[in-house]
């Protein structure tokens, strides 16, 4: 992915005049545009999105609006992807800056998960080992586990597709987020130590054997959240200490220890909900993004909400989203220019496809 610098003449206006300028372009587009904004982006940008939402939701509502031409997904790289994915071949997605992509999609590639599938061949029949993609992973890995009998899932619906997947066949494939995998396993009942391993692909075989391959049930890619791996055992022991009343909710991203101690875990759609449904005078510590978190906390000023991170992390590559980046591509629309469209090949798209489908029609 490349992004070309923008126009000086762009970069240049101040928060007000780049304001001014999108009110106008977004009058000029009209019905045409939907612009589509993830939990994780800053105010500056939320505040332009038609709806607000998780991934999957942006991209089926997304599908839900045939009736325009243009969507600006304000998100990260394979969210576009997805939207493109499940839109029709006339629309149009639209990604504001190229350089938004996610660390964690970026830690499996198509090559490293053949070569992983190649390994466990040698080991172990891999017709009866169903590959999981969590929806963070570029359209290449989803057509990959569509090809083979696999199905995508999103952190809320991670535990029905994984409990679907464990029914389907003797082993699961889980990529590329670890922890995701284990959390959802561990609460099916799966043991971390006795039924998992970490498939290593920067380790010659994965760091594994043959042995261990046929011995366990949940193999799980080794990739992380760079922004969920920051939360601790020790933020949340010491929120604990100074907010006895304190509830901990923290994100499925999140490792296995901080899960376990925290009250409870979930999605951003569940983290607001939960947070947004809890009565007034209550204490929330949240384990996720900080733009979600101190937005939360700006919507319910009746209760005390703020991030277990005392540093804030926002999620890098989401912040790459500005508004002069929003306003570049909305202005070429105007002009009846598309920059930065994301197009999913149709060679890919069709078995990406029939993961995110799959996925569908099991939850
Ligand atoms: O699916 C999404 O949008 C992500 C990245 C996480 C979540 O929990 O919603």
């Amino acid at each position: 992915m490349y992004q070309k610098p923008l126009p000086i003449e762009i970069t240049c206006l101040t928060p007000e005049e780049t304001d001014a300028r999108i009110t106008t372009a977004r009058r000029c587009l009209g019905e045409d545009l939907i612009i589509l904004g993830h939990h994780y982006q800053r105010d500056e940008i939320i505040k332009w999105a038609d709806f607000r939402g998780d991934s999957l939701k942006l991209s089926q509502l997304a599908a839900q609006h045939p009736e325009a031409k243009y969507f600006i997904f304000c998100g990260v790289h394979f969210m576009a992807e997805s939207a493109d994915i499940l839109t029709t071949e006339e629309q149009i997605v639209i990604l504001p800056n190229m350089n938004a992509g996610c660390s964690m999609a970026d830690m499996a590639n198509i090559h490293q998960v053949e070569d992983c599938w190649e390994v466990l061949g040698q080991a172990t029949d891999t017709s009866r080992i169903v590959p999981i993609t969590y929806v963070n992973s570029t359209a290449a890995l989803k057509a990959f586990v569509g090809r083979n009998g696999g199905a995508s899932c999103t952190s809320s619906n991670a535990a029905k597709v994984v409990e679907w997947a464990l029914n389907r066949g003797d082993k699961l494939l889980f990529f590329p987020d670890q922890h995701l995998g284990r959390n959802t396993a561990v609460a099916l009942g799966l043991d971390p130590e006795r039924d998992m391993f970490v498939y290593d692909p920067h380790k010659p075989n994965g760091g594994t054997t043959p042995e261990e391959i046929q011995a366990k049930r949940v193999i799980l890619w080794k990739g992380h959240c760079s922004t969920h791996a920051r939360f601790t055992v020790t933020q949340i022991a010491e929120t604990r200490a100074k907010y006895p009343d304190v509830q901990i909710i923290v994100h499925p991203e999140c490792s296995l220890d901080v899960v376990n101690a925290a009250d409870s875990y979930g999605s951003t759609e569940k983290i607001l909900k939960t947070v947004t449904d809890a009565p007034a005078g209550t204490t929330w510590g949240i384990g996720t993004e900080i733009n979600m978190v101190s937005r939360l906390a700006r919507a319910n000023p009746d209760k005390t909400i703020f991030c277990l991170d005392p540093v804030v992390c926002p999620c890098s590559t989401m912040y790459r989203i500005q508004p002069h980046y929003l306003l570049w591509v909305m202005e070429a629309l105007v002009r009846g220019e598309v920059v930065n469209q994301i197009k999913v090949p149709e060679s890919i798209a069709k078995d990406a496809r029939l993961a995110l489908d799959r996925m569908l029609t099991i939850v």
